[in-house]
């Protein structure tokens, strides 16, 4: 008699005893084949895996519980189900309540059509690969851990959009790290971090014209991510000599760093969001391309990536001018687009995004919305781009909380008037614990 197919899901990022209970239970019902959750589908609700796809495929699939691994793509088992047909669909017990609940009920439906069952197996007790991964972040795992250039490659690869903030300080880190909100389409938080060269700058009281060293640049980020976990993004501003750019590139690939994002400025940078860009020029596209080429040929790892920043419409050269140099800076090995704009609204931009999607150069777009504030994540993403940077917020809220504290004491001769307005000392004890 032919045996039957047995389908199980799993992410099996970190594999335990829990997984192993399944598998085994499931092998006796018939052929097992796992569902194995790409990383896209794992990211759709809960953190991007430790181990990429390929990496975890092959663990499962020498199993010899396992007869064969397909790649379920969504959180939803059905397109794999339609195609498989098991005879049972094999799961814990523990996706009665909570996200999986919904995903839960369509299986049992949709297996009934060829009279499937669901089989569940009681949900092995003090052992998770969430818990698990938790107490692994609690300890900075990942802090010391080579992965972390990778991760925003493959949060690019397996999102559809990618949130990073401004973090100028590791208390701004920690905050980033931590913030986290609850909507109905599940939690939310940020993806990774910005290390500003404005709020750089801003932080040690000097203008964003490169004055602040490399050496303090990189020794700010090692502070900020000594004690977070997400991806940090490096605003190089023109990536300065072209003869130093290795040197940097290595620096921040062994801090850890997984981009870089250089712009296409030359001379004496002044920061985009000033109004008069007057002296300000755009370097010409053949030594732009090179200061690229060098930065590729440079990093250690394809991991780390090459950002491309181009200030066309900052300096009023126009579209045309933005969307050559976008497929130049692609060809010479870019690895992403960042087209900046300094308009309230995100017009130029999109006009930019819908002819560069059809180019076949065409790179992750980045944006970074200062001045057109109003426009919605969804909106971005739904034009074409992957990358949001809120790029100078976290220095900004503590600036003007600063002001206010600073002002009230002086006006009341004393604290208690602003105490409602700033953290509790316990709040902030959370953190020295
Ligand atoms: C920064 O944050 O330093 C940036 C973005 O480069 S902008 O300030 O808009 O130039
Ligand atoms: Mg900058």
């Amino acid at each position: 008699m032919k045996k039957k197919t047995v389908y199980v899901c799993m992410s099996a990022d970190i594999l335990h005893a829990g997984h192993i209970n399944i598998l085994e239970r499931a092998s006796k019902l018939g052929n097992v084949v796992v569902g194995l959750m790409t990383d896209q589908a794992i990211s759709y609700y809960k953190k991007i895996p430790f181990l990429n796809y390929y990496q975890r495929e092959i663990v499962i699939r020498n199993l010899n519980m396992v007869q064969e691994v397909v790649p379920q793509n969504t959180m939803d088992y059905r397109p794999n189900l339609k195609n498989i047909k098991p005879n049972y669909v094999v799961h814990g017990d523990d996706w009665k309540n909570g996200v999986l609940k919904e995903t839960r009920s369509q299986v049992i439906k949709e297996i009934k059509k060829w009279s499937g069952k669901l089989v569940e197996f009681p949900y092995t007790k003090n052992i998770s690969s969430t818990n698990l991964k938790e107490s692994f972040f609690n300890k900075n795992f990942l802090s010391f851990n080579s992965n972390r250039t990778s991760l925003l490659k493959r949060m690019i690869e397996a999102k559809k959009f990618v949130k990073v903030i401004e973090a100028h300080s590791p208390l701004a880190g920690l905050i980033v790290e931590n913030a986290k909100v609850k909507k109905r389409s599940g939690d939310v938080d940020y993806d990774g971090m910005w290390s500003s060269s404005l709020t750089e700058s801003l932080l040690r009281g000097k203008p964003d014209n490169q004055s602040v060293e490399l050496s303090t640049r990189i020794n700010a980020i090692n502070e900020v991510m000594e004690i977070t976990t997400k991806p940090m993004v490096f605003d190089a501003d023109n990536g300065g000599r072209v003869e130093h750019l290795p040197f940097t590139i290595k620096s921040l690939e062994r801090q850890g760093v997984s981009a870089i994002i250089i712009e296409d400025k030359i001379g004496l940078k002044k920061n985009s969001l000033f109004k008069d860009q007057k002296n300000a020029k755009q370097d010409n596209i053949k030594n732009f391309c090179k200061k690229l080429e060098v930065a590729t040929k440079s990093r250690k790892s394809d991991d780390f990536l090459i950002i491309a920043r181009i200030e066309s419409f900052i300096l009023g050269n126009g579209i045309n001018d933005a969307l050559k140099r976008a497929n130049a800076y692609s060809k010479a090995g870019a690895d992403g687009i960042l087209i900046h704009s300094k308009i309230d609204t995100p017009k130029e931009i999109f006009k930019f995004s819908k002819i560069f999607r059809k180019s076949k150069f065409f790179k992750f777009l980045v944006a970074v919305p200062s001045s057109y504030s109003k426009t919605y994540e969804k909106d971005l993403a739904r034009n074409g781009f992957n990358v949001v940077i809120y790029a100078n917020h976290m220095l900004r809220a503590s600036y003007l909380a600063m002001n206010q504290v600073a002002e009230s004491i002086l006006k009341n001769s004393r604290s208690s008037n602003i105490e409602k307005k700033i953290s509790s000392i316990k709040d902030l004890l959370k953190y020295s614990l």
